[in-house]
């Protein structure tokens, strides 16, 4: 090509390429021609901090530092409330709505007379004893005390002796608990009655967590405890309720009144128990062939390693679970599926890509895994020591009542076909780095940064447990069906299947502690806690199952 002639209009080119930039004019001031009240609204609703303390100051001329307070800046959170329940804001910019909120609190405060009680009304808010899980309680809490409320934020782990404890001492109205362990809602039903023996039934609570379900709250739980309790589904229901707690409602979603205790059913919608029929095995298994080939053992027992390509692993994020599910990046209005793909490409990738970034190195995947020698027996799965003989461990699983009665244990050889057959285990960490540093976010109060650190710490601890499994699946030559697509490999769409205790085919999670002693993960710095959790808090473990018909299923 001569290249002397120019092929392509510079103009065009030029043009093309600042075609999607738009031009702010930075010397238009948004808050030009706004009474101060609205200036200080805007600031909440649109989460801007800039020259927020300019129109405070400027608000004090006219109000007392609680006025500002009660009478303008909480009209803010309010249309931010009214937005987000009517589906127009996201969650991340709620929370960016509640930082500056409190920077505007932490403004105000120094000025007010001590004797000036700004709150609307005071909660204890903890989850209950044997449950690590801290963000919901934690979101209920940046919602509630930006919106006016005294909340005391006790922690996670928390026995009911402390709750009440803690209550009294810091003179709360209500109290609520969370939890998302289904031994959770079992506890929280128990520390109902501890309340109702102690007298203390004149605590309104308010329960919330993935665990439970309206119907056990409205109904079972309300016909064991004598005072009132309500069931949030999310942190905003949360604030109507206090709302309504606070203005003496009955703070049903229904409207309905106190509930007549002695006409209640109890039992219909028990969500803690595993019923311990589904354990025994009465002969009848569903009809999974045994497996012809069995992969050759890779190695017996396990091994660990630490060494990862961290930008790697981000490739294996599921971005519907984190920007959706996590980020609770929503649709909104009238958007389309595929305009509502385009703006999360737009506005949710960058976040996406910067938080790849800086927590490159606070991410500290490990990973420890191994495979044994296991044969089933009815419902039971023996893992046998290295001579593939002697029985080493147990593991007894659920069958399904109804249908194809499936149970993990027929995905593998039964003891008498007399041949072993394997199954692989692993245990998988991004460590305790992720997890200090939301806690010092939450601190400061940087909710979004928050809310999108602790999502990117939950999504790689699944990402890496899904990229060992690949690992593990060429490991054991089953890698015949893997998928070129990482949709399908997100959907389970491959030779075999990867269950966690706790989970619904395997639902005790008194198993981890078997697991724990095959895999040893202590080297990579996970332990077990008293009620089974794995510490640290961003760690997932599987049993590995390579029988092609192995797919995930539920046990009711
Ligand atoms: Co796992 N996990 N997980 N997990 N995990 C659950 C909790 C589980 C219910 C899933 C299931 O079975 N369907 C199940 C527990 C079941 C059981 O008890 N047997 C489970 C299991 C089994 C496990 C492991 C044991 C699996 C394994 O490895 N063998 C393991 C344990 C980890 C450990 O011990 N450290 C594990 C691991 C993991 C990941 C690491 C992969 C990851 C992160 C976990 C974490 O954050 N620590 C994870 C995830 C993401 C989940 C689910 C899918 C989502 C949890 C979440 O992040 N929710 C969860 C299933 C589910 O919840 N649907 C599950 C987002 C959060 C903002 O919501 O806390 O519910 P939430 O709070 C909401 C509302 O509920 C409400 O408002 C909040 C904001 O809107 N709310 C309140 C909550 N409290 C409230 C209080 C109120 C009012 C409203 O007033 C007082």
């Amino acid at each position: 090509m001569d290249d002397k002639v120019c092929t392509y209009d510079p103009l065009i080119e030029l043009m093309a390429k600042f075609e999607n930039v738009k031009a702010v004019d930075t010397s238009v001031d948004p808050f030009a021609d706004l009474t101060v009240e609205d200036a200080l609204k805007k600031h909440i609703v649109d989460g801007i901090k800039k020259n927020l303390e300019h129109h405070l100051e400027e608000a004090l001329t006219k109000y007392e530092p609680l006025a500002v307070i009660n009478e303008v800046l909480l009209g803010g959170m309010k249309t931010v409330g009214d937005l987000f329940g009517a589906g127009k804001m996201q969650l991340p910019f709620v929370l960016q709505s509640a930082e500056v909120m409190k920077a505007a609190v932490a403004y105000l405060e120094p000025k007010m007379e001590r004797s000036e009680g700004s709150e609307k009304g005071s909660i204890l808010l903890a989850t209950v004893a044997g449950d690590v899980h801290d963000i919901g309680k934690n979101l209920v809490d940046i919602i509630l005390s930006n919106n006016g409320y005294r909340v005391v934020n006790i922690g996670i782990k928390q026995p009911i002796n402390n709750i009440l404890d803690k209550a009294r001492e810091h003179q709360v109205e209500v109290i609520g608990l969370s939890g998302l362990l289904v031994k959770s809602t079992l506890v929280m039903r128990d520390n109902l009655l501890e309340m109702n023996e102690r007298g203390l039934e004149g605590y309104p609570v308010i329960l919330g967590g993935a665990a439970l379900t309206r119907a056990y709250v409205e109904e079972d739980l309300r016909s064991v405890y004598r005072g009132r309790v309500f069931y949030a589904q999310d942190a905003f229901e949360g604030l109507r309720l206090m709302e309504e707690i606070g203005t003496d409602g009955d703070g049903s979603a229904s409207g309905e009144l106190e509930p007549d205790i002695e006409s209640r059913r109890v039992g219909s919608h028990r969500v803690g128990d595993i019923d311990p029929s589904l354990y025994m095995f009465d002969g009848v298994k569903s009809p999974v062939e045994v497996v012809r080939h069995i992969p050759g053992l890779p190695f017996y027992g396990a091994k660990r390693t630490v060494k990862f390509d961290i930008f790697e692993l981000y490739k294996y994020i599921n971005t519907i679970a984190l920007w959706r599910g996590q980020w609770q990046f929503r649709k909104q209005g009238e958007m389309t599926n595929p305009e509502f793909a385009g703006w999360l490409e737009e506005n949710v990738r960058p976040v996406f890509e910067r938080k790849q970034r800086e927590l490159a190195t606070v991410l500290r995947p490990a990973v420890k895994w191994g495979y044994f020698w296991v044969q089933s027996s009815g419902n039971d799965l023996i893992v046998y020591q290295e001579d593939a003989q002697t029985e080493r461990c147990r593991f007894t699983f659920p069958r399904q009542r109804d249908g194809k009665r499936l149970c993990v244990a027929d995905f593998f050889r039964p003891v008498e076909s007399e041949e072993p057959d394997v199954a692989g285990f692993s245990i998988v960490t991004v460590g305790s780095g992720v997890s200090e540093l939301e806690r010092q976010q939450f601190a400061a109060g940087d909710y979004q940064e928050y809310l999108f650190t602790h999502g990117m710490g939950v999504e790689t601890a699944e990402a890496l447990a899904e990229f060992w499994h690949q690992q593990m699946r060429h490991e054991l030559g089953i890698d015949d069906e893997e998928p070129n697509d990482m949709r399908l490999l997100f959907s389970a769409k491959y030779h075999g299947a990867r269950y966690s205790f706790g989970y619904p085919a395997c639902p005790n999670l008194e198993d981890q502690r078997q697991l724990m002693e095959l895999l040893q993960p202590a080297d990579i710095g996970i332990e077990l806690s008293e009620e089974f959790m794995l510490v640290p808090e961003q760690s997932t473990s599987a049993i590995i199952v390579h029988h092609p018909a192995a797919k995930y299923f539920n046990v009711r």
